[in-house]
């Protein structure tokens, strides 16, 4: 019977598609016999033409590019672009997949403004629209209004992913026009800022690394999600290939707390304890040097050649020469010397012999590098942690060489048509403003060493420390759900007047009065400047493959409409700069003096490869020498002055184990940390402070290659293509070792219950024999209560909720990865 009606149903299909058909002219099927019957050959209708437009992938921030194929003004399939170096014509899961965003069901479709003055989770916001000009008259009288009382400082800008000049590029100019400490506030702090200040502590870089697979013989990978996440994502899969394939292979440790793809697939996979990879590191290190492994020329060496490093024992002073280093004998005895293997494994419950055994592989392969990102800096002790790490680059010489690391160059663009300095009036240049801290404290005595705090605002809003905010605008970022225990941001974003620029329904967007649509990637025209890739400048562009389909805006746009209706000369300034168009026609001019390898000069050139890039990178460590790139060879040998302004931007102008940076906030450390003032600029071991109370467990919450942050959950394909793995649509699997479920009468598919000193979530249980026993893994991305019909009510289980707002006092990186729970059966 059933099958009888799914024929009927095909029958009545066929049918109904013959006879548009044959409305759109087709030549004829007249008419359907049989099923078995296939319908004669027709020739193909004119469907009207296939463009194909360049663009960039928005969906995590490697920034592929896309070609876009767009016929009779729909979008129908993004493949990668073959032009585009990271993307090489290829493209993850999720790229092929951006037309959803495009035509979300939920998209807002225009602006609106909230209805309902009641603002919770369960209430409604009463959305209604309003007109363009409606709503920036709004923001601006509010902005004017501030700025007349004297209290321009409560207006807060706050974005997640930026792109480049054309979006967060354009916050400076608006603080400073218009006289706010808090344009902009940065999600950098709930991100990965930790590997960033590891390196500025170390080397002078504030920076992620760029990095050179296609010649490195040796990955020593810690805490980097590589084959899911680490950046650039598409890319980074693209070099395993080539560095598994070359020859010599690349060897490949690893080292995480759970069995991940990374960890299946490297040659030696390293279960550590959560937090205590600086022990790992501190210990490799020791041995690199007791056995005498490290990089002589770029190092030094003792002055008597019979010396060595010996274990427990100190070295005399001025006993060692140091070359590009600074530091080392002082870190060797007063921290390294007792750093054995033995004393690591204690801590991090890896063997000593697995540890001198990769010790001795990095110390005895090159070129060797050593990567981190989110899991070794996602505590409190992240900074140092990432120091002792980075620090095995130099050991072996690895920073700006052959086969190493380096940091991306920046883009030679041109100058914007006006310059905001012409146009400050007495408010800006001196009003009361400029005596308030930001409202994350970011930069304050409170967190002197952050550049951003994100996690801070809803606490201290509430709190009123140091003030209340009045209105806040949020682009490409949605805290009350992505921060550190969000409830705070749910209490204390009930009386700020919030802005969002977010096409999609997000949890911030049911808190706002004001939506103000961004457009979505497809449609708006943007640079991306390259982040984290091989170290040589380039910048992709996005071309609107469609015009917006609703009624939306880019943001730039709409920052640039609401400066023009600021008063006084900075909405002078606005209206000079006109639009994103005019600004990235002006940054483009800067090619003409600079063509990039594909031919790239200018704003049309450059819309129609979608990608500017100019090879080779531009400096080189060679046998402890450093070069610069002459035009045929790296033959422009550079002096030690020349190496501390353009490399290692370091007090000593050398990489530090003994960091001048942390030295000069000895104080601060002193108090937050505990350490002796004295010995805070050293690479160290400091103890991990876990949040949770007394949980027994420690709880990760890593990305998964079909999640884009938080914004990824409304796409039911990447839904449908993960599901077997991490879980279903309304169950989520907390991957749990056996014996850690058995011990506490947990059966496999169970409904557990997770729970830390700030509430419980439930989740279902899946067995993973690979992962710690101690450690709790639940992807992140689950439990949106918003965000539009595929991700709302995939819960309950949204990791946040446990997740204490606790951060490393130095680089104030949130500690996602740090909570210690409590697990039992629901
Ligand atoms: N697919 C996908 N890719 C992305 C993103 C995305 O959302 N989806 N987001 C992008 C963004 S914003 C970022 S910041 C990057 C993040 O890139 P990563 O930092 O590489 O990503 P995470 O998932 O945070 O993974 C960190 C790894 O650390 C492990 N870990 C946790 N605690 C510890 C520890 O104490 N020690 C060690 N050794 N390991 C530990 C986790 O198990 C995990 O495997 O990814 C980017 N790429
Ligand atoms: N528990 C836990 N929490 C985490 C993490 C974790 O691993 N575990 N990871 C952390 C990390 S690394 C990061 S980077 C943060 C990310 O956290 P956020 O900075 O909050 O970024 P997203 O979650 O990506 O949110 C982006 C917002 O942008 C909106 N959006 C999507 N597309 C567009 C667009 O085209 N234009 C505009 N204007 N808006 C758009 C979305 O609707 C959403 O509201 O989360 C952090 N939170
Ligand atoms: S790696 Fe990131 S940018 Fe590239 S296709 Fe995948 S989601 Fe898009
Ligand atoms: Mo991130």
């Amino acid at each position: 019977m059933k099958l009888f009606q799914t024929l009927l149903d095909r029958r009545r299909f066929l049918q109904s598609s013959a006879v548009v058909g044959a409305t759109a002219g087709a030549v004829g099927v007249t008419g359907l016999t049989g099923l078995a019957q296939a319908p004669q050959a027709r020739a193909q209708t004119p469907r009207g033409e296939t463009v194909v437009t360049k663009s960039i992938c928005a969906q995590c921030p490697a920034r592929c590019g896309i070609d876009v194929y767009t016929t009779d003004g729909r979008v129908h399939a993004i493949y990668g672009d073959t032009g585009n170096p990271i993307a090489n014509g290829k493209l993850c899961p999720k790229g092929h997949l951006g037309s959803y965003f495009l035509y979300d069901p939920d998209r807002f479709k225009g602006p609106m403004k909230r209805t309902n003055p009641e603002k919770g989770r369960d209430e409604d916001p009463g959305f209604v629209p309003i007109s363009w000009d409606e709503a920036l008259d709004m923001v601006a009288e509010r902005l004017n209004g501030l700025r007349e009382r004297g209290e321009s400082h409560r207006f807060a800008h706050f974005y997640g992913r930026g792109w480049g000049a054309s979006d967060a590029g354009l916050y400076g100019d608006f603080g400073k026009l218009y006289g706010t400490p808090n344009s902009a506030i940065g999600h950098a702090s709930m991100c990965a800022e930790g590997s960033k200040r590891a390196k500025r502590a170390t080397d002078g870089n504030d920076s992620y690394n760029s990095y050179d697979y296609r010649n490195t013989n040796y990955l020593l990978i810690m805490g980097a999600s590589f084959l899911e996440a680490f950046r650039p994502y598409n890319n980074v899969m693209q070099m395993w290939g080539h560095m598994r394939s070359k020859s010599p292979k690349t060897r490949v440790t690893c080292v995480d707390v759970r069995m991940n793809p990374t960890m299946a697939a490297a040659d030696r996979a390293l279960y550590i304890k959560p937090g205590t990879d600086g022990a790992f590191a501190l210990a490799v290190a020791h041995v690199i040097l007791t056995e005498a492994l490290w990089d002589k020329e770029f190092v030094g060496d003792f002055y008597q050649a019979s010396r060595r490093f010996v274990s427990g024992e100190s070295i005399p002073e001025d006993s060692f020469e140091e070359n590009w280093v600074h530091g080392l004998t002082e870190w060797w005895n007063q921290e390294l010397k007792d750093r054995t293997p033995e004393w690591a494994e204690a801590i991090t419950s890896i063997p000593a012999r697995h540890i001198r055994q990769t010790a001795i592989e990095f110390g005895s392969t090159r070129p060797a590098v050593a990567l981190f990102e989110r899991g070794p800096t996602g505590h409190t002790n992240g900074t140092y942690n990432g120091m002792a790490i980075h620090a095995l680059n130099a050991l072996v010489g690895s920073l700006f060489a052959k086969g190493g690391l380096g940091y991306q160059m920046g883009v030679p663009y041109g100058d914007l048509p006006v310059s905001a300095d012409d146009y400050l009036d007495d408010y800006a240049r001196d009003g009361a403003w400029k005596d308030q801290p930001r409202i994350d404290m970011a930069g304050t005595e409170r967190w002197p060493m952050t550049s951003h705090m994100m996690q801070e605002t809803g606490p201290n809003h509430l709190a009123g420390d140091p003030y209340k905010l009045d209105t806040a605008m949020f682009f490409y970022t949605n805290p009350i759900w992505t921060a550190p225990d969000p409830k705070v941001w749910e209490e204390a974003f009930k009386d700020v007047f919030i802005i969002d620029t977010s096409p999609f329904p997000g949890e911030t967007a049911m808190y706002a009065d004001l939506i103000l649509p961004d457009s979505t990637y497809l449609e708006r025209l943007q640079d991306s400047p390259t982040y984290p890739f091989e170290g040589w400048p380039m910048t992709a562009l996005r071309v609107p493959a469609v015009e917006p389909i609703y009624d939306t805006r880019h943001f730039g746009d709409i920052l640039i409409g609401i400066g023009k209706r600021l008063n006084g000369p900075a909405g002078e300034y606005y209206r000079a700069l006109d639009s994103v168009e005019n600004v990235l026609r002006h940054r483009a001019a800067g090619f003409a003096d600079n063509p990039g390898d594909n031919g790239v000069n200018d704003f049309e050139s450059w819309k129609e490869k979608g990608v500017w890039y100019k090879k080779p990178y531009h400096w080189r460590l060679d046998r402890g020498r450093f070069y610069e790139w002459g035009g045929l060879d790296y033959d422009l040998q550079m002096s030690p002055e020349e190496v501390k302004a353009k490399l290692f931007k370091t007090p000593s102008g050398k990489f530090e184990f003994k960091s001048g940076f942390l030295e000069e906030h000895a104080a601060y450390i002193e108090t937050e940390m505990g350490i002796p003032r004295e010995r805070v600029g050293l690479i160290q071991w400091v103890e991990p402070q876990h949040s949770g109370g007394d949980g027994d467990l420690y709880f990760v919450t890593p990305k998964t290659p079909l999640h884009a942050e938080g914004r990824g959950a409304n796409v039911p394909h990447n839904i449908a293509i993960h599901q077997p793995i991490v879980g279903g649509r309304d169950t989520v699997y907390l991957e749990v070792h056996p014996r850690t479920a058995q011990e506490r009468g947990i059966r496999n598919g169970d409904r557990v219950r997770i729970t830390s000193d700030l509430g419980s979530i439930e989740a279902e249980c899946r067995f993973v024999a690979g992962h710690r026993p101690d450690t709790l893994v639940l992807p992140f991305e689950f439990g949106h209560w918003a965000q539009g019909r595929w991700a709302k009510g995939r819960g309950p289980g949204h990791s946040g909720e446990i997740t204490a707002n606790v951060s490393d006092p130095i680089s104030g990186l949130a500690s996602y990865y740090t909570g210690k729970v409590r697990l039992e059966r629901a």
